[in-house]
């Protein structure tokens, strides 16, 4: 049975009380992940949100090991740590790397590269609140097409964000799985299989971020909901190879009932530039990608 807030378990790794902006779903996702990990985890985590959140020895505020590293050196730190925990015949600890989207898919992305390349014991999660947040807002290659960032020209981001599970797919590792805060018993799930793999695994979650994405705050839960019930984010997993929808995602495959993009971008602020052209591209975009999903689905069920 699917996981969800009645059987989840009670045991609790993150402390009441953190430096993460009021509404901030990564608290929604390293919960939800930490406790999939039963806290048997050591996480390695560049500058980020994420690590403003965790906060400083002796004030953290998660109860499992945090290690910060270089940007670029996230995936090394963690290849190494497992290397050596392997050498201790330690096979009860995961090693958990976590970087947000410019952590993950600019300054950390060779490093990843490699690590995926070597196929190392490493569980590499990008949590993708779409820019660089930590320092104020500024554009990624995650940021998508029309938002507008403190780096961008006035009518917002000129390109389309990459893909980044395709590209690390590339590297044919054991398990590639995409997550969201508004569907954490899918999030659990998708750990707990991650937990239980070794090698490289991946998963890419989408984080919204009131500030940056400039919406209120108590809408967190409803935004990681809507851009899943528009397709702009999609859940999946691919398991030595093999791609499936999963929850939200599949049910709305089978029903055929997507909400358009505009549902999910008219309530941000950071798309108020957007004009009507550029929200066609974008819903073009969400439709390809969705109907690449569905048919991929349906060709490896
Ligand atoms: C090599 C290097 N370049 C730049 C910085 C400054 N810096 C700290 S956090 C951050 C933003 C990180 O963005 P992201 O990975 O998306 O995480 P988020 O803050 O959005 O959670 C930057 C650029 C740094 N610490 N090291
Ligand atoms: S800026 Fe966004 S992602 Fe960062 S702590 Fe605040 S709400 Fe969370
Ligand atoms: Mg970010």
């Amino acid at each position: 049975m699917a996981t969800n807030t009645l059987n989840l378990p009670e045991q609790e790794y993150m402390l009441p009380g953190n430096r993460a902006c009021a509404g901030c779903s990564v608290g929604i996702v390293f919960r939800h992940m930490s406790k999939a990990l039963d806290g048997k985890a050591i996480f390695v985590v560049p500058a980020s949100c994420f690590t403003v959140l965790c906060g400083m020895y002796p004030t953290a505020s998660v109860q499992v090991p945090v290690m910060n590293s270089v940007f670029p050196g996230t995936a090394a730190c963690a290849s190494g740590i497992a290397a050596s925990l392997k050498k201790q015949g330690r096979d009860d600890l995961t090693v958990v790397a976590m970087a947000g989207d410019g952590g993950t898919a600019d300054i950390g992305m060779q490093g990843l590269s490699g690590a995926a390349e070597r196929n190392a014991n490493v569980f590499f999660v990008c949590y993708d609140n779409e820019a660089y947040m930590n320092t104020g807002t500024q554009r990624s290659s995650l940021t998508p097409l029309g938002a507008k960032t403190t780096t961008t020209p006035a009518k917002g981001k000129m390109q389309f964000a990459k893909d980044l599970p395709a590209i690390v797919e590339a590297h044919d590792i054991p398990y590639i799985a995409t997550a969201s805060p508004g569907y954490p018993g899918d999030l659990y799930d998708k750990v707990c299989t991650a937990r239980g793999i070794s090698g490289t695994r991946f998963m890419h979650i989408n984080a919204p971020c009131p500030p940056g994405w400039q919406f209120p705050t108590a809408e967190t839960v409803a935004m990681a909901q809507l851009a899943v019930e528009t397709g702009a984010f999609i859940l999946f997993e691919i398991m030595d190879g093999k791609f499936q929808l999963t929850g939200k995602s599949l049910a709305l495959a089978d029903k055929d009932n997507r909400q358009p993009v505009r549902k999910f971008i008219e309530l941000q602020s950071r798309f108020g530039v957007l004009d009507e052209e550029t929200l066609a591209r974008l819903q073009e975009r969400v439709d390809e990608r969705w109907r690449k999903a569905v048919a991929r689905h349906r060709a490896e069920e």
